[in-house]
């Protein structure tokens, strides 16, 4: 059975700084982690965001980048992962540097196509033995960002990721498992 978190718990557990993955079930949810899993593996998640250091307050990009409350996300399926050396200092700067200054700022939903485009191009080439990658949504940014974007260009400030741009919800997942000596699952499951 899938295991379930009350939200009171959840505020207990977690940290400034880490990062919550969400899969949304809707309509967008499920178009995203379609064009995820064309990277040949399973993605549950299709949201991130970080948790604030007042939770259950989170730093996401949804309609714009800004501060939402955890209870947004009741009823689904979540992740909480933390960066083993996150402190309060480099959370403190990252939101300086990366958050205060683009709250508000519009969610650029035409790099979610960028995204698209090249998972579909990637999934071609892979599976007519091509070994190059076309990655547009990594060379053309503007400067934007989706939400698993903003969640890396975090932690590039603070010297804890070395790209942002490209990465989706489910990229951010995998790191996670790839890299234990890095990165800690905290919680997975149902937040009720
Ligand atoms: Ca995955
Ligand atoms: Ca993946």
């Amino acid at each position: 059975m899938k295991d379930t978190i009350a939200l009171y718990d959840l505020i207990k557990l977690v940290r400034y700084g880490d990062i919550l993955l969400v899969r949304n079930p809707n309509i967008l949810g499920t178009v995203i982690k379609w064009f995820q899993e064309l990277q040949g593996d399973e993605a549950i998640y299709t949201h991130a965001a970080i948790i604030s250091d007042s939770p259950p307050h989170i730093y996401e990009a949804a309609e714009t980048l800004k501060e939402e409350t955890l209870h947004k996300y009741i009823d689904y399926d979540i992740c909480l992962i933390r960066h083993n050396l996150m402190t309060f200092d480099r959370y403190e700067k990252a939101v300086i540097n990366v958050i205060r200054p683009h709250l508000g700022d519009i969610y650029p939903f035409h790099r979610l196509i960028l995204h698209a485009v090249d998972n579909s191009v990637n999934w071609i080439l892979r599976k007519i033995g091509v070994k190059c990658r076309l990655k547009t949504a990594k060379w053309v940014s503007y400067n934007m960002a989706v939400c698993s974007e903003w969640v890396d260009m975090f932690y590039h400030d603070i010297g804890l990721v070395d790209e942002w741009r490209g990465h989706n919800p489910d990229d951010i997942h995998d790191r996670a498992l790839a890299h234990p000596e890095n990165w800690r699952i905290i919680y997975e499951g149902k937040l009720i």
